[in-house]
């Protein structure tokens, strides 16, 4: 369990805010069972993100990209959103104002708002995507959009030009999508305060957001189970697994 001092200070932040944002990475999926990448046993430890997670890898060796992809969309079909999924849906469906920022192409924040709406979910609940959604697919080369599919024994086409299709994440070396970043990017300038949750805080544009509401005096409240380049800045670390430190903090 977190430490107490660290959570009575962060509800306290919590409680005082006016406009809130989250930023979230891998760690928060942990316990719904989805691999981290950089942890021990993480997916880049059996793969290294230049070889697989970059559009030159997906140019050279488009049937092995494909199978790494279709292999954890088939994965995480499996998998539930868990109670810090939960306890953030609830947290923007109660604030009404948008500010989930995520990193995770998993769509698990989406379920998770969905289910605790009881039905559609209202866009304040539902989360910036900066990396892409891995269940949707994306023309490489005219970037028509389709829901994924199970890879069948032929890469899959384009139903406009033919192209490759590939899954709708951004890749290492790919933009971001500019309306999604500027977007996360304003919501945490105007922030008081943002809460980073399960993020090694080493992949940019992502790991910048924090530091923006910093920047503009805003505190920042980090939850993670491991010390982070961030822990040292932020207002308050807590210590802990996000599944347990989540509704303890927000609810
Ligand atoms: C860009 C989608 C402009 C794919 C991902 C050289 C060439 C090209 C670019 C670069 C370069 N050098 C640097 C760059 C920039 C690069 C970058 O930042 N690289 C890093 C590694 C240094 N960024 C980019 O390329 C971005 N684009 O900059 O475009 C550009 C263009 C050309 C040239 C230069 C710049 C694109 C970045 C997006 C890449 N796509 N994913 C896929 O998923 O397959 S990134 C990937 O990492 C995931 O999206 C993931 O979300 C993200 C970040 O990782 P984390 O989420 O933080 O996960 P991690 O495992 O690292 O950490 C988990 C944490 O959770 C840990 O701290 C752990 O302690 C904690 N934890 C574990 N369990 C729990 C927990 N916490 C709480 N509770 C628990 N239970
Ligand atoms: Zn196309």
């Amino acid at each position: 369990m977190p430490g107490a001092l660290a959570l009575r200070e962060a509800r306290a932040l919590v409680r005082d805010a006016r406009r809130v944002v989250a930023l979230t990475g891998a760690g928060i999926s942990a316990e719904s069972g989805v691999p981290t990448f950089r942890d021990a046993g993480g997916l880049w430890r059996t793969y290294r993100p230049e070889e697989l997670a970059t559009p030159e890898a997906l140019a050279r060796d488009p049937h092995t990209v494909w199978e790494w992809y279709d292999h954890r969309r088939g994965f995480l079909a499996t998998c539930e959103p868990n109670p810090a999924h939960r306890a953030l849906a609830r947290f923007f469906l109660r604030r009404g104002t948008a500010g989930l920022i995520t990193q995770n192409v998993d769509g698990l924040h989406s379920r998770a708002a969905h289910e605790e709406a009881g039905g559609g979910a209202p866009d304040a609940a539902l989360p910036v995507e900066l990396h892409g959604m891995i269940a949707r697919d994306r023309c490489n080369v005219c970037g028509q959009r389709a829901p994924g599919e199970p890879l069948g024994d032929h890469l899959p086409r384009c139903a406009r030009c033919g192209g490759l299709r590939r899954p709708d994440v951004v890749l290492f070396g790919e933009q971001l999508d500019a309306a999604s970043l500027a977007s996360a990017q304003s919501m945490a300038a105007r922030a008081d305060l943002c809460l980073v949750i399960g993020t090694s805080a080493e992949v940019y544009p992502a790991a910048a957001i924090p530091w923006t509401t910093l920047h503009s005096g805003g505190h920042v409240i980090e939850v993670n189970t491991q010390p982070t380049s961030l822990t040292r800045a932020a207002s308050t670390a807590v210590h802990g697994k996000a599944g347990e430190v989540l509704p303890a903090l927000l609810e």
